[in-house]
């Protein structure tokens, strides 16, 4: 069948199963736009910046566990993407990008609207390609896809000159069964002899600890991990994008870890002969200093990616492998164990932490936005899935909103991208359409992709916006209160009313400023199939602890003060 480059880009990606793509036209990418009136099984959602289509195609993947699409023109386009690719890199997030490019023959002549995209995006993809001719395109599409979703997931970007997606070609078919990858390996399965050491220092210890990682929710071993951890009785610990990874209903979940992290998690780290790390990688945001960290424990390190084993701490037993593979390797032989001392002693820090919860002992009037995370919760029935942006509002999240099961809980942990929360949430929607979505923001990250109201809008997106608007740059505003003595530089912003915003994109709005308007504000939401954006206006100067210093030692925490005790 003789087909335009476009038209062969479109019949692989409906033959990969793609049925929804987020983008943004423009010259060098039209004639793929104008192949799409052939082809309205594809639903092409209508961004108004890039950025959003690349935020929308990672929520889309982590929320669905498939590959999500985004597609943008070259130049502007382009490096309008990068921010996002880079949010899916560092958070191992499998998206295929797909941009416009100047015909081959200016390529190179600083033609209109030309940028080296392959070579922008070169460190933050996983891989990427420039296509030059349209035969090409299949086995293209069908590397680029095998890459971004296996082994460890990640962006790739398939960049396509305006003359080969009008260039016809014979199109043979998809797959091609021409998939080739010599120098990829993906790691499944962990040498025997691994195995048996680990199972070993699992049988030795007395205080050992499980972090868990994005890395059990994408193998889809958390029914593993909770084997795991009942079977030789050890507790467990979350990274924050490992929430949902395990229920925070289950005993031995003992919550998130590092700089936002519970304090008993992290004194359990400090504490523990045993660290066993599933599919984490020891970002300086969770071991605070390295030098200290965890410094009596043997430490076991699972991961798919053999890059990531003693990167950043040095491990006894490195296994590189599928995490669901390794760990069913490993349950017939783990010991039946308890450690009801050392579980004890994780609660005695976890009561001292109670005793520290501002719920438990505020008695302001204005609205906390720890209060309207945990109202929310309650009011959503703990069953949400969370999209939340960057900030305060982010940790008081993961601190408030227990969740109990994988990809309920999405967010950009490494690269900590503002912006990110409600187009993600956008994307999320379109692969959980059954589910409640609500995106929490702050007033800072919001306005940074706001314009995606329009999409909202016109895509009529059932997406809940909750904006936790405390008129700050919260998260800066605290380091500033913390460690530059209070000098509020360049973080107190003057925002436009939210309400009215929202009412000028045609989107139901409420304003909430008392905790029981609350669950009025749920149900508002819960009423309106389509977009509806909460203001929660927040008390100015609130503080997350406990908080980790940058590069301090894990467990030497700032911590909010008991009832009675003085501010710290
Ligand atoms: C794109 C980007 N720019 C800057 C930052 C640095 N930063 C981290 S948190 C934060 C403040 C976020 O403020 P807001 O969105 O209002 O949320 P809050 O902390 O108040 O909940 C900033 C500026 C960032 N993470 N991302």
């Amino acid at each position: 069948m003789l087909l335009t480059g476009a038209e062969i880009l479109l019949e692989c990606l409906i033959k990969e199963g793609v049925e929804v793509v987020f983008g943004y036209p423009g010259g060098a990418i039209l004639p793929t736009y104008d192949a799409m009136t052939k082809y309205p099984q594809i639903r092409h959602v209508l961004v108004r910046h890039e950025q959003g289509a690349s935020h929308m195609a990672d929520g889309f993947a982590r929320a669905s566990g498939k590959v999500g699409v985004c597609i943008a023109t070259s130049g502007p386009g382009a490096t309008n993407l990068v921010t996002g690719l880079a949010t899916a890199m560092m958070d191992s997030v499998g998206i295929v990008a797909i941009t416009g490019q100047v015909a081959r023959g200016s390529i190179g002549t600083d033609a209109f609207q030309e940028t080296d995209v392959t070579g922008v995006t070169l460190p933050v993809t996983k891989h990427n390609y420039l296509v030059m001719s349209a035969a090409e395109i299949p086995l293209v599409v069908e590397e680029a896809f095998h890459i971004a979703r296996s082994g460890r997931p990640g962006p790739v970007l398939i960049d396509i000159p305006k003359d080969v997606q009008i260039e016809k070609a014979e199109f043979l078919g998809y797959p091609t069964g021409k998939l080739r990858l010599p120098g990829y390996k993906v790691p499944d399965s962990a040498e025997d002899n691994d195995i048996v050491e680990a199972i070993r220092l699992i049988q030795e210890a007395e205080r050992p600890l499980i972090l868990a990682g994005h890395g059990l929710i994408m193998s889809h071993a958390t029914q593993q991990l909770q084997e795991l951890a009942e079977l030789a009785g050890i507790p467990v610990t979350l990274t924050l994008l490992g929430k949902g990874a395990m229920s925070e209903h289950h005993p031995l979940c003992i919550g998130m870890m590092g700089m936002h992290g519970n304090a008993a998690s992290n004194h359990a780290i400090q504490e523990a002969d045993l660290l066993i790390a599933l599919g984490m990688r020891f970002d300086d945001r969770v071991t605070g200093n390295i030098k200290t960290y965890s410094p009596n424990s043997r430490k076991i390190h699972v991961d798919i990616d053999p890059s990531e084993i003693n990167k950043n701490v040095k491990v006894d037993i490195g296994i590189v492998g599928d995490l669901r593979t390794v760990l069913t390797q490993m349950l017939p032989l783990v010991p039946r164990k308890q450690h009801p001392e050392w579980v004890r002693r994780i609660r005695d820090w976890q009561e001292d932490g109670s005793e520290r919860d501002i719920l438990t002992h505020y008695d302001g009037t204005a609205l906390l936005g720890a209060q309207v995370i945990n109202d929310l919760w309650k009011f959503t029935d703990g069953n949400a899935v969370t999209v939340t942006d960057v900030g305060q509002h982010q940790m008081l999240e993961a601190q408030y909103y227990p969740h109990q099961r994988p990809a309920s809980m999405l967010t950009s942990g490494g690269l900590g991208t503002m912006g990110f929360g409600f187009p993600a949430a956008i994307g999320a929607k379109f692969a959980k359409p059954d589910e409640e979505v609500w995106a929490i923001v702050g007033d800072g990250g919001f306005q940074m992709t706001l314009a995606e109201l329009a999409t909202a809008r016109q895509e009529n997106v059932d997406v809940k916006i909750a904006i936790l608007n405390n008129g700050f740059l919260g998260m800066v505003r605290q380091w500033q209160e913390i460690f530059y003595e209070q000098r509020y530089h360049a973080t107190p912003m003057v925002n436009p009313d939210f309400c009215k915003l929202a009412e000028a994109y045609g989107i139901p709005s409420m304003r909430v400023t008392s905790r029981d308007q609350i669950k009025d504000s749920v149900e508002f939401a819960r009423s309106i199939k389509g977009p509806v954006l909460i203001e929660y206006v927040i008390l100015k100067e609130e503080m997350v602890y406990p908080m980790v210093p940058a590069g301090a030692d894990l467990d030497k925490m700032i911590r909010r003060p008991k009832l009675g005790e003085k501010q710290p």
